[in-house]
């Protein structure tokens, strides 16, 4: 597949001054191209990075972005925009890639797929996580100039520049790396909010809920989305009692520090301490303000349960709370989630959410979820991992997201029963006739080297497991690279 015919002044992204290499971090960046040619790493720095090298980058990224099919029908251009964290274990190096764009008229679709990698060694790969929001601004800058610029002489400057300002960035950076990514999750909230059954919910200790005391002060549990994964994942369950609530605000510091994602919690039940809970949560974003911390928030309307569904006063109340909570939308990035631990999914969904504002692979997860929707005509997806987080969902519609959403715990159920029964032949079960004949509901177990991951699918028209079983060598290997930048 390598092209050596590339042309050398194309092929230097910039004058590089002697030993700033060795000093810096970033060791490699490539601007890739599909063109006709197929993946081409048109730019790149350093000038001696090797053929093999620089071509397999062009390769992995941008084929994880194109999909192989997308190659011949390169139709759909729309929302190709995003940031993912690739392993190049060859080369011991790790690529924080962006995928996009560049409007061309006389390619297929207009538009030529171009991925720009920073390459960095792979033992310093918590540099990605750790530093993320700030490449993403500057390497999004430097993608937009390419996509705008008619001229691809120009190219090789606004790489050049990229390079500099990446320097630049990493000059300042002065604590030395860290070799796992330390994740800070907080869960607040009142006292009796339900902080404390959330997380023995989601874990699924059911007896522990009974026996669980008010908590004192804090507890610090840890969580593992994979067992291999790069971070070390703490998460924080704040006491909510007046003494403990004073002292957070008052240390607020040692509590919100550096916290990577923030759960909040209010009882809906509770009528008369809601404003005290909204008042608590203005507090909490203040402080988060003055600190210049902004992660994201996922805000529970928790004791939401099934029994209330219909209650039109508890629905006029969730409206009223979701208005002023989503006042401070501006500044900061907050999703709202109704839980009850009496409705399992929807813990698991608030909980799935938050987990995955936490990982940068986030975007590619689902676009492989999309790809693989299409190939096997699928109109819904999800992907969950062995303890039933979602690692990644995709539906054409949100009536299908939510139905499935509402289904997935049940076919989980029934899966795990007929498993644990042996009545399973293979790793699947298909339910048909549920809103009419020709719809089918797939649950399935899938490997993904030593993972075993379970996909729930929806399928409107004909089911052809055959087609799936075709596609699905294909999807497990794109995931495994994602898995493991996953978090
Ligand atoms: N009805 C209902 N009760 C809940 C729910 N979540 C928690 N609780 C109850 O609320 C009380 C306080 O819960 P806890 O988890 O200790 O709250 P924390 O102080 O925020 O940690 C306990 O008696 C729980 O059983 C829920 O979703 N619905
Ligand atoms: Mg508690």
């Amino acid at each position: 597949m390598p092209k050596s015919n590339l042309k050398s002044k194309e092929s230097k992204a910039t004058e590089e001054k002697p030993n700033e290499k060795k000093e810096n971090i970033i060791k490699s960046i490539v601007l890739s191209i599909f063109d006709e040619n197929g993946p081409t790493p048109k730019l790149y720095w350093p000038q001696e990075l090797d053929d093999k090298a620089r071509f397999s980058i062009a390769m992995k990224t941008i084929s994880l972005l194109m999909g192989e099919s997308t190659y011949q029908n390169g139709t759909e251009t729309e929302g190709i925009n995003y940031f993912g964290i690739l392993p190049f274990p060859d080369l011991k190096l790790n690529g924080l890639t962006y995928f996009f764009l560049i409007p061309e008229a006389k390619a297929r679709g207009q538009a030529l797929a171009s991925t720009i990698t920073v390459l960095i060694d792979e033992e310093d790969k918590v540099f990605f996580y750790e530093n993320m929001k700030y490449l993403r601004i500057i390497i999004d800058r430097a993608a937009t100039r390419i996509q705008d610029s008619n001229n691809p002489s120009e190219y090789k400057e606004i790489l050049a520049n990229l390079r500099v300002e990446l320097f630049e960035f990493t000059k300042e950076l002065k604590d030395p790396l860290s070799p796992r990514r330390q994740i800070k999750i907080l869960l607040t909230g009142l006292d009796k909010a339900g902080k404390t059954s959330f997380l023995y919910g989601v874990k699924r200790k059911y007896s522990e809920i009974i026996k669980s005391l008010p908590t004192k002060g804090v507890d610090r549990t840890e969580e593992k989305i994979f067992e291999e994964q790069n971070s070390t994942i703490t998460i924080w369950d704040l006491g909510g009692q007046k003494q403990y609530r004073e002292r957070f605000l008052e240390q607020g510091k040692v509590y919100i520090y550096n916290i990577d994602l923030m759960f909040f919690f209010i009882d809906i039940q509770d009528i008369e301490r809601i404003k005290e809970a909204l008042s608590l949560f203005k507090n909490i974003l203040n402080s988060l303000k003055e600190l210049d911390e902004y992660p994201p928030i996922v805000v529970c309307l928790n004791k939401f349960d099934p029994d209330l569904k219909g209650s039109k006063e508890i629905f006029e109340s969730l409206e009223v709370i979701a208005d002023e909570i989503n006042e401070n939308t501006d500044t900061f990035f907050i999703k709202i989630f109704q839980t009850s631990i009496f409705d399992h999914w929807s813990l698991i969904t608030a909980y799935s959410y938050g987990l995955s504002q936490l990982s940068p692979n986030r975007e590619l997860f689902r676009n492989q979820l999309r790809k693989f929707a299409k190939k096997i005509n699928s109109d819904s997806i999800l992907l969950l991992n062995e303890n039933g987080i979602i690692l990644s969902t995709y539906s054409k519609s949100e009536i299908y997201e939510k139905v499935f959403e509402i289904s997935a715990p049940h076919f989980e159920t029934l899966y795990k029963t007929f498993k644990e029964f042996k009545l399973l032949k293979k790793d699947f079960i298909v339910s048909s006739g549920i809103t009419d004949e020709s719809k089918k509901v797939v649950f399935k177990k899938i490997i993904v080297e030593k993972y075993n991951l379970y996909l729930l699918l929806f399928i409107e028209k004909t089911l052809d497991l055959e087609k799936i079983e075709k596609n699905l060598p294909n999807f497990s290997k794109n995931l495994i690279d994602l898995i493991h930048t996953y978090i």
